[in-house]
């Protein structure tokens, strides 16, 4: 599409909003109003306020910001803020009820359609490429992410059903070479990438082995067989001090039913599937993992660079398949399936170096703290990601089957504590080439 005719740029936007739309649609429709304002888990919000909360950032964003409208109810907005009530406290604020909530998100949706039919689309910065409306679709895709954790954490039987994914795995190699080299990391060209993943710069790497697709359960099992949850040898201090005190055994959502791992997903209980890849994983479970193995987790450039580089051309791509968006080929996203693809999925989906399921599939945890690439600039709000950077937070790269493709990019930067796991999330392991495994 050429996006630099507006006609064909409002068009795509328009299909973008509405795509979210129907996905918000789908997480918030198919279960009663009761389970909408509660809380299923003190980690995660009522998925009303999630809902609430997407039309909200819609209306600042776009009605006052860009349209320079006034706020439609100013009463509510210090309910929706992230920062001014944690997660755990927002049940017990006077949200707008279900019914409201939709109608408020509705009637924000339907003023911003009227907005992008007389926008320019260029002329400033948050406008430029339709910037603005490029946050707001990937900000409401990345709270249905949110909404789906919500449900997996839910209780009681199944509320959203998927086929499985496509079963293409082929046997791979266990890990590629990278060798040694400087490449580009970061876009100063990608028009909807956000501020943390700008600007672009060079990077020069020595060279190291990465696994070909992320760790498996089959793989983990083998780790807990071995003793690996007992045994601090393999865990940072803090990671074992926090796997005593929460008593981790396994990743999360699972459970030892006659010898047999079991796991919960979605509402259903089954056998954990041995050739799929590990989710559900904190980062002190992955890095303990990588150093039982004699490996290490990867840095965020190690990542990016497998999933970018081109040494053919010495230029970095968008996916590591190349420049096009995201196929049902490509990768395993958009909640098309609810759990990830056996490893060494995706044969279309590989990256010059040969690098299997970089995109979707579960987030890849790095080892890499989450800070400002060299020359950051804040944009367009601090909050998005200035606030984070720090020690405290970890790199998760790649996305996971819940992500969107216009919320997915080779470039994309997501982050979390290293304690977390109720999100989507595996892992790849690393080593420097040359030393023994
Ligand atoms: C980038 C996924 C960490 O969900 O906390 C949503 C995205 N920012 N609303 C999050 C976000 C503001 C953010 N992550
Ligand atoms: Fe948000």
């Amino acid at each position: 599409a050429d996006t630099t005719d507006p006609a064909v740029l409002r068009e795509l936007i328009a299909g973008e909003l509405a795509a979210a739309r129907e996905r918000t649609g789908r997480l918030t429709d198919c279960v009663e109003d009761d389970e909408l304002v509660a809380q299923h888990s003190p980690l995660m919000s009522p998925l009303v306020w999630d809902l609430a909360h997407i039309g909200n950032q819609e209306e600042l964003w776009l009605l006052r910001n860009v349209g320079g409208r006034d706020p439609m109810h100013p009463e509510i907005d210090p309910l929706y803020d992230a920062f001014e009530h944690p997660r755990a406290e927002r049940p017990s604020l006077p949200l707008l009820p279900p019914k409201e909530a939709r109608g408020y998100a509705h009637d924000v949706r339907g003023r911003v359609l009227d907005l992008l039919a007389a926008s320019p689309l260029e002329g400033s910065p948050l406008l430029d490429a339709g910037f603005a409306f490029g946050m707001i679709v990937q900000h409401e895709q990345q709270h249905d992410e949110t909404m789906l954790i919500t449900h997996q954490l839910r209780k009681g039987p199944a509320a959203l059903t998927a086929p499985a994914p496509p079963d293409h795995a082929d046997r791979l190699p266990a890990e590629v070479l990278v060798p040694a080299g400087p490449f580009s990391m970061g876009t100063d060209t990608e028009p909807w990438a956000l501020d943390n993943e700008r600007p672009a710069h060079r990077v020069e790497l020595p060279a190291y082995w990465l696994d070909t697709a992320p760790v498996s359960n089959a793989a983990y099992q083998v780790f807990i067989a071995d003793g690996g949850y007992d045994d601090p040898r393999w865990w940072t201090e803090r990671g074992w001090a926090h796997r005593q005190q929460a008593g981790l055994s396994a990743p999360l959502f699972w459970s030892l039913d006659g010898g047999q791992w079991m796991r919960r997903r979605f509402g259903t209980l089954e056998p954990v599937p041995p050739r799929e890849p590990v989710l559900h994983v904190s980062w002190y479970e992955a890095d303990a993992y990588a150093r039982w193995a004699g490996r290490r987790l990867p840095t965020e450039a190690e990542w990016e660079k497998a999933a970018r580089h081109d040494p053919a051309t010495g230029r970095s791509r968008r996916f590591p398949w190349g420049d096009e968006s995201p196929t049902p080929a490509h990768a395993n996203l958009g909640q098309q399936h609810l759990q990830p693809a056996p490893v060494g999925s995706y044969p279309a989906g590989q990256s010059p170096y040969g690098v299997r399921q970089l995109i979707g599939d579960v987030w890849e945890w790095t080892s890499s703290d989450f800070h400002g690439y060299p020359g950051f600039r804040v944009w367009p709000y601090k909050e998005y990601s200035e606030v984070f950077f720090g020690p405290e937070y970890k790199v998760l790269r790649g996305g996971s089957f819940a992500v969107a493709p216009v919320a997915c990019r080779g470039t994309f930067r997501n982050w979390d504590y290293p304690v977390r796991r109720q999100i989507f999330s595996g892992f790849r392991t690393a080593r420097y080439a040359g030393e023994e495994t």
